[in-house]
């Protein structure tokens, strides 16, 4: 009986500590797609007209919990992230099926460190406030850590101090107690009930706010995919939001082995947002001080960073630079680190959230990426000019500069015709953007205008004429 528990707890261990690390994407799909505030019945329609055909790995739909409704002129985007109670999982149904059809995957952004503010307001679904009942869940007062918290303000004051910024709340939202394992027993459910549906995984929220074992507790009640869509022990892929660009007690290492953790370190790192000398990022990734490869999810600007929240403020790239944008995401398409993450956000006045979605999509780069995937890296650069190779299987070209890329460099490719997948597409035997002639040696010329509205060139080996 001994031995049989011990080799239980192990093989526990060992399944917990591997498997959360793989997004479980399907047909040589590498990318995923943060759909941020996008309808359900939207995300179905793109699923099925545009990221399934165009090879997309999975979508990180926004938080599907009941939430605070924030009364006012406007409603913010982040009340979502007030928890009141779980979802309605049934308007979730048809879209998770239908994208999973197409080989996409379905990520849910999970808020499970908190409830909603201290200042109360109606819930979706039922009310919040400070009172701390919510009955849809049911959780009560017990099952707060107010009394854990020894910052007089309730709130997280600094970020210095390991225990206020676990024990207290953070920016006033009601602190979920998941120490108590009646706590943490409830939390499982809201997530089997999404796993069984058919969803591949969970970007969790906040986690830098809840100790690594609770959270282990947690992801350990997790069921296995469902095999109707995924194989047979296959566990859900766990992404863990923890902001460490160092400084901080608390760092992402404390989650590697539950599951992958964004590297914020990426984003304000983009090559087209430092002006440091481009021979540096021959070996941009681990040797920059990134956490390792197969632990890193990452992304060039999230929906905290591109309006001032979270981490990276002013050197982050987003769409108001649509052009610095577009190079840096085709730049995190095309190389090797981390599982990527495209934003997919909206316009807005900077007075308000308001405004339509348009996408920012690099569809042609995750095509890119889904042809050069397990390829090596190579690198070439010149001032603010860099390209590098994918193996034999794709070449990169960035221009950078103030002036002209004339260059003949060594693709790695074997000879032909290719067309770029930034100017144009391949289509009937023929280019509809710019060709790149790749002589037996592998080499080609390339002339990238620095007024070039996207002044970058990618081909590949399926790209080929
Ligand atoms: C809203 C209102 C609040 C109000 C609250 C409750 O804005 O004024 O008090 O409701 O009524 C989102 C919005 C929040 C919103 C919240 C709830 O962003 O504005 O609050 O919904 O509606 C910390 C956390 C991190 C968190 C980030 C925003 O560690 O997990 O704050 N992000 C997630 C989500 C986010 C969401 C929540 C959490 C809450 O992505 O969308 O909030 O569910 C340092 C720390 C970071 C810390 C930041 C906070 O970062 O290291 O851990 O993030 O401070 O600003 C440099 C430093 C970097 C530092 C950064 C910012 O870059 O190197 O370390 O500066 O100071």
């Amino acid at each position: 009986m001994k031995i049989t528990l011990i080799t239980l707890i192990l093989v526990a261990v060992f399944r917990l500590s591997v498997a959360q690390h793989d997004p479980q994407l399907k047909h040589g799909r590498t990318a995923i797609v943060h759909l941020f505030e996008w309808r359900w019945a939207d995300i179905t329609a793109e699923c099925e007209r545009f990221l399934g055909p165009n090879g997309y790995g999975g979508v990180q739909i926004s938080p599907l919990n009941e939430h605070i409704i924030i009364k006012g002129p406007w409603r913010p985007w982040w009340q979502r992230y007030q928890p009141t109670g779980p979802g309605n999982e049934n308007e979730l149904c048809d879209m998770i099926r239908r994208c999973n059809n197409v080989g996409v995957n379905i990520y849910v952004d999970a808020v499970i460190n908190h409830m909603c503010g201290t200042g109360g307001g109606e819930g979706t679904h039922s009310s919040c406030g400070n009172r701390k009942y919510f009955p849809s869940v049911p959780f009560n007062g017990w099952d707060f850590n107010d009394n854990k918290c020894r910052a007089g303000s309730g709130n997280i004051k600094n970020y210095g101090d390991a225990n206020q910024v676990r024990d207290c709340r953070l920016v006033g939202l009601l602190d979920l107690a998941l120490g108590k394992d009646d706590v943490r027993g409830k939390v499982p459910g809201f997530m089997n009930k999404l796993i069984d549906m058919g969803v591949a995984g969970f970007r969790v929220d906040a986690c830098k706010h809840m100790c690594p074992a609770d959270l282990q507790a947690v992801y350990g009640r997790l069921r296995n995919l469902n095999t109707k869509r995924f194989p047979g022990g296959a566990r859900p892929f766990i992404f863990q939001e923890v902001i460490d660009l160092g400084g901080e007690p608390i760092t992402s290492r404390e989650y590697f082995h539950l599951g992958r953790v964004t590297e914020f370190k990426y984003g304000i790192s983009s090559p087209f947002m430092t002006n440091r000398p481009c021979l540096l990022f021959w070996n941009w990734g681990e040797r920059w001080g990134f956490m390792p490869n197969g632990n890193a999810l990452v992304f060039v600007d999230n929906q905290d960073n591109q309006r001032g929240h979270g981490a990276g403020g002013a050197s982050i790239v987003t769409f108001w630079d649509a052009r610095l944008h577009k190079m840096a995401v085709g730049y995190m398409l095309a190389h090797p680190y981390g599982v990527t993450r495209v934003m997919s956000s909206f316009r807005w006045d900077r007075r308000f959230e308001n405004g339509k979605v348009s996408e920012l999509e690099m569809m042609n780069m995750v095509k890119f990426r889904n042809v050069v995937n397990g390829q090596p890296h190579s690198n070439w650069c010149e001032n603010n000019q860099v390209a590098f190779g994918r193996g034999n299987r794709g070449f990169i070209v960035f221009n950078n500069d103030d002036w002209n890329l004339d260059m003949t460099l060594n693709t790695g490719m074997p000879g032909g015709t290719y067309c770029d997948m930034i100017s144009g597409q391949k289509g009937n035997g023929r280019c509809t953007g710019k060709q790149i002639h790749v002589a037996g040696d592998g080499r080609a010329h390339f002339k990238i205008s620095n007024r070039d509205e996207d002044p970058f060139l990618a081909i590949h080996a399926e790209s080929k004429l």
